[in-house]
């Protein structure tokens, strides 16, 4: 298992409230170098499969509906234990709960749109950067 990569998406909230570029540099500022990156648009049914782990939970409807709702930015970012790292960087899923200074923190507004996705294990990563990048679209 490579523990130098993980998955990263900026959320649509971050879009509508241009606040993408803050986000990136607080990433950038962390020491990740991007390896892979894209905006790209989720379409509903898209939205469910990338988080079918969650089908049938209360908040699906809710979230696949804003994730679907305005751009995303997919990226592939390197860091010694990227997963661990990047998830402390962007905080708990709730921003009124997420520590001071990290980035759901800083730009999140509920819950739902929390700005951020980051993977949670390195397996997970895979799946995940899989789900948007060919390999040529990763270096
Ligand atoms: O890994 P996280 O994004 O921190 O959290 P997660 O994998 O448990 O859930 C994925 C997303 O689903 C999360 O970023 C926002 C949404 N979500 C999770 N739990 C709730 C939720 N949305 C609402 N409204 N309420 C929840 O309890």
């Amino acid at each position: 298992m490579n523990t130098r990569f993980t998955f990263c998406m900026i959320k649509p909230d971050a879009f509508k409230n241009d606040t993408v570029s803050d986000i990136l540099l607080e990433i950038l500022k962390a020491g990740f170098k991007i390896r892979g990156i894209k905006i790209t648009m989720l379409t509903k049914a898209k939205a469910e499969e990338f988080y079918d782990i969650h089908k049938g939970k209360e908040f699906f409807d809710r979230l696949t509906t804003f994730m679907s709702s305005g751009p995303v930015m997919a990226m592939v970012l390197e860091k010694p234990d990227a997963v661990e790292s990047l998830r402390k960087l962007i905080g708990k899923t709730n921003p009124a709960e997420a520590e001071e200074g990290t980035i759901r923190n800083r730009f999140g507004t509920d819950t739902t749109h929390n700005t951020v996705h980051a993977a949670d294990s390195y397996e997970h990563a895979e799946r995940e950067w899989s789900f948007f990048f060919s390999k040529r679209e990763i270096y």
